[in-house]
């Protein structure tokens, strides 16, 4: 019998008389903005008045029945599926429960506690803000905590953010504001259960072969007393037991194994490579021959490795599945709110579905965000998204004592065996940065050992390596036996430091961007697997428009610079945008030219590490999403909206592709091809000039090899060109098989400010379809960077930024999520060139 605790819950500040209604799952800063004690915490500058909500005491209070059946229960239980961070939780006013930790599940007996009829629950949050504090004194030195904005949290240069284990980005970092909120985070109730209850399953493959799969369900069970019983097996929807075990059951926690088959298995394959073939796999403890509990969860049969093999280059590092090398295609991914309990369900699946739509097949969950809910790994497994999952460490050097290593022992006990079933998780990495923030030796290095002494310095590295290199391994170990550990990202390997130049392990390339250099040097920067590298850009206008008014619409208002939390980031966009774009007319175009050069900048990062597979076997850019409106990496915003780089690393990472690239005044155009098939096509490549005439072309036939990254034209620019003006030209290269379109891809032979572009008329046809518009566009001239958008209503579509080329015709559909009245009449279009003077 579970209840869930969701109604009557009513909050206070502690000390104060006013009790007002209450959220579970909840935050305060949620709870107060429902309760119009403080306005919107995303709006304008509002989050600087909100500082003091995480100095002081808050109390949530609920009241609940119980009646006699629930009563009599062997075993009541309440369980808090998490609790954000330091709180006290009274049952009819005895203390059962301190708990210091949100990343933890908390599970304590109340049988005897609760009354016959209304009992009251109290749960008293302390700020982490007074908690913590006296640690940092207590220690007498400050570990380094590089995104810990607490000048923004008013507490000058106290990072205090290393004590808590709480979620990382709650105290601020270079896309995110500070809100060190607390609260009922995750779903609480109450357990009720006789005799005995199946705790956890884990489905553990031993073997797989084409005709076989042998699996063993291993199953905890917890007992109050001694009892004769079994555990049978169920597969899908199959009525009959794929297998039955005889239980002794003894008092206590009891562990049982049970192996089985799965006859012809179906494989568990990746976005783009075949179907995420999921079974359902249910256990039932019988007792007296009476069902007393049962559990099920998904499960994927596959097998993954990944490989690290000392090849010609260095070494290896790529995922294998099912045998088959997979390159790694997506990006990192960060909780989609700051207040986490207002992200539902829907919000997961459109953001898991933008990442499918975009060919992603995996992505990293970073180590300052959190564990994610269930759901998240739910439908990555289900749409074969694979996961590189961090524990959460970020950024920071964290303490070594006893209470706060057995604090994250628990912690990654408990999070290993929630996830460890998801075939989507294929790698579990101990924390972002961290290794190669630490010393200098490595080009890349942040250099924070050299802050400290000595003797200091070999401590606090004692106490990383104590952390990644043995509780959290020995923990995967020991409860998830076949999952890959890598202590850090990036690393070179298990003991060796990560650089630009790795010939080994991952990268986190940041020499475009932090470092300044031209988005050219993303080709000449690729390891082996690229697990970071970005661009930042504004979110488009009407995203702006949610959290502005008009007299903030300059990038250097207090309002957008409050919305951009990289200390360089304004600068280093204009500066960018100074070496590849004309200057932005006004702000709504410097929106958009922004949005457009990221994606350029991805663009050609996606395509250069593609060409170099299978030396390079990974390219997840920074960053997926938001957690409010912001000017950031991501490639959708806050509001789910897809920016112009979301619409290029679909293409980039479409399963074929065809990439153009000048290397020492050589044209050089390869095909990658990430499908296990080979395919029989032609390769067109156009001179074509900006009012549509053809002045050079080649027709190629191709065999294209499966997976594979190969060049298979090579010419002097200058015999291409033939003397041609470059600023009136650009080259297409089309991949086609009879006559269907397999990738296209347009390369011009100068940056977007040096092109004279045309004015082009863009004439346009719109009809209805089922679900929206379906728009046909052409210009007799270039249209360079077309964008569409209608701020009158909420809707997708499904091809912007694209480049209209002279004299064809486009087509694309906008999908309305909201009512639309005059969509022709409402409908923006611009182009570059209506970008600048
Ligand atoms: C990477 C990430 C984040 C950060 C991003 C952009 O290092 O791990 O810490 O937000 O860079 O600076």
């Amino acid at each position: 019998m579970k209840i869930e605790l969701r109604m009557n819950w009513k909050f206070r500040q502690a000390g104060k008389n006013e009790w007002l209604p209450a959220t579970a799952p909840g935050t305060v800063h949620t709870d107060l903005f429902q309760n119009k004690k403080i306005e919107d915490p995303f709006y304008r500058t509002n989050e600087r008045n909100l500082q003091w909500i995480d100095k002081v005491d808050w109390e949530y209070e609920t009241d609940f029945n119980v009646n006699e059946t629930l009563l009599k229960k062997d075993r009541i239980e309440l369980i808090f599926d998490g609790l954000d961070t330091y709180a006290d939780v009274f049952l009819n006013d005895e203390l059962l429960l301190s708990t210091d930790n949100m990343f933890r599940e908390w599970k304590v007996d109340c049988k005897n506690y609760l009354r016959l009829g209304t009992s009251v629950l109290r749960i008293y949050f302390h700020s982490p803000v007074k908690i913590d504090i006296p640690k940092l004194k207590k220690l007498g030195y400050q570990l380094p905590a590089a995104s810990d904005q607490s000048e923004n949290g008013e507490l000058g240069d106290k990072k205090i953010s290393v004590f808590a284990r709480k979620a990382g980005y709650h105290y601020g970092w270079d896309w995110g504001p500070r809100f060190v909120t607390s609260g009922i985070w995750r779903p609480v109730y109450l357990l009720a259960w006789n005799n005995a209850k199946i705790v956890n399953l884990q489905i553990v493959q031993n073997s797989v072969e084409e005709e076989k799969a042998e699996l063993s369900a291993h199953a905890e069970i917890e007992s109050t007393g001694n009892f004769e019983g079994n555990l049978s097996i169920y597969l899908d929807k199959n009525e009959k037991a794929v297998a039955v075990k005889k239980l002794q059951l003894t008092s206590g926690l009891n562990q049982v194994q049970v192996e089985f088959e799965i006859n012809n298995p179906e494989l568990w394959w990746t976005n783009g490579l075949g179907e995420a073939h999921l079974y359902k796999i249910t256990s039932h403890l019988k007792i007296a021959n009476v069902t007393c509990d049962e559990k099920s969860t998904n499960f994927g049969i596959r097998t993954i490795k990944v490989v690290r093999k000392k090849d010609e280059t260095g070494t290896s590092f790529y995922f294998e599945l099912n045998g088959v090398p997979v390159f790694a295609k997506g990006a990192n991914y960060i909780p989609n709110d700051n207040f986490l309990p207002r992200v539902s369900k829907k919000r997961y699946e459109e953001v898991i579905q933008s990442a499918v739509d975009a060919n992603f097949n995996m992505l990293r969950v970073w180590g300052g965000g959190i564990y994610e809910n269930d759901i998240f790994y739910d439908l990555c497994d289900k749409c074969g998204i694979m996961i590189w999952q961090d524990f959460m460490f970020a950024c920071s050097m964290y303490p070594g004592d006893e209470k706060f290593v057995e604090n994250v022992r628990q912690e990654a006990i408990q999070n290993v065996k929630r996830l460890r079933n998801h075939p989507c998780l294929v790698l579990w990495c101990g924390n972002n940065e961290i290794d190669s923030a630490w010393s200098h030796d490595a080009p890349g290095g942040w250099g924070w050992e050299e802050r400290f002494d000595e003797k200091i310095g070999a401590k606090i590295w004692y106490d990383y390596e104590k952390l990644f290199h043995e509780v959290i391994p020995d923990i995967v170990k020991k409860y998830d036996t076949h999952r890959f550990y890598w202590p850090s990202s990036p690393l070179a390997d298990f003991n060796e430091r990560s650089s630009y130049n790795s010939k080994s392990g991952d990268i986190h390339y940041w020499g475009v961007w932090h470092g300044k250099e031209p988005f050219e040097n993303f080709q000449h920067n690729v390891g082996r697997f690229i697990s970071e590298y970005g661009f930042q850009s504004f979110p488009e206008f009407k995203t702006v428009k949610a959290f502005t008014i008009i007299k903030d619409w300059t990038i250097n208002s207090e309002v957008m610079k409050a919305h951009q939390r990289s200390g360089t980031g304004n600068e280093l966009i204009k500066n960018y945008m100074d070496m590849y774009y004309r200057e932005p007319k006004d702000f709504e175009s410097l929106l958009y030219v922004g949005q457009v050069l990221q994606a350029e900048g991805v663009k050609m990062a996606v395509e250069a590490h593609r060409r170099k597979m299978p030396c390079c076997m990974g390219s997840l850019y920074w960053q997926l999403n938001d957690c409010w409106p912001v000017s950031s990496w991501s490639s959708i915003d806050y509001f789910g909206r897809w920016k112009a780089v979301h619409y290029f690393a679909k293409k980039a990472f479409n399963n074929i592709l065809i990439s153009p690239t000048i290397n020492e005044d050589k044209l050089k155009v390869f095909i990658v091809s990430d499908l296990l098939e080979p395919l029989s096509a032609k390769m067109i490549i156009d001179v074509i000039n900006f009012s549509g005439e053809k002045m050079w072309q080649k027709t190629i036939p191709v065999e294209v090899k499966a997976n594979t990254s190969h060049c298979y034209f090579t010419e002097n620019v200058k015999k291409i060109i033939n003397g041609l003006d470059k600023k009136k030209i650009f080259l297409r290269t089309i991949l086609m098989n009879k006559e269907q379109h397999l990738s296209q891809n347009i390369f011009y032979f100068l940056p977007a400010k040096d092109l004279n572009l045309p004015e082009p008329k863009i004439e346009m046809a719109i009809t209805s379809i089922k679900n929206g518009f379906r728009i046909r566009l052409s210009s007799l001239e270039l249209a360079k960077n077309i964008y569409l958008s209608i701020d009158e209503t909420e809707g997708f579509f499904t091809d912007n930024y694209f480049d209209l080329l002279p004299g064809e015709v486009f087509e694309l559909d906008f999908l309305k999520r909201g009512y639309v009245e005059n969509f022709k009449e409402n409908l923006k279009i611009v182009s570059l060139r209506n970008s600048y003077q």
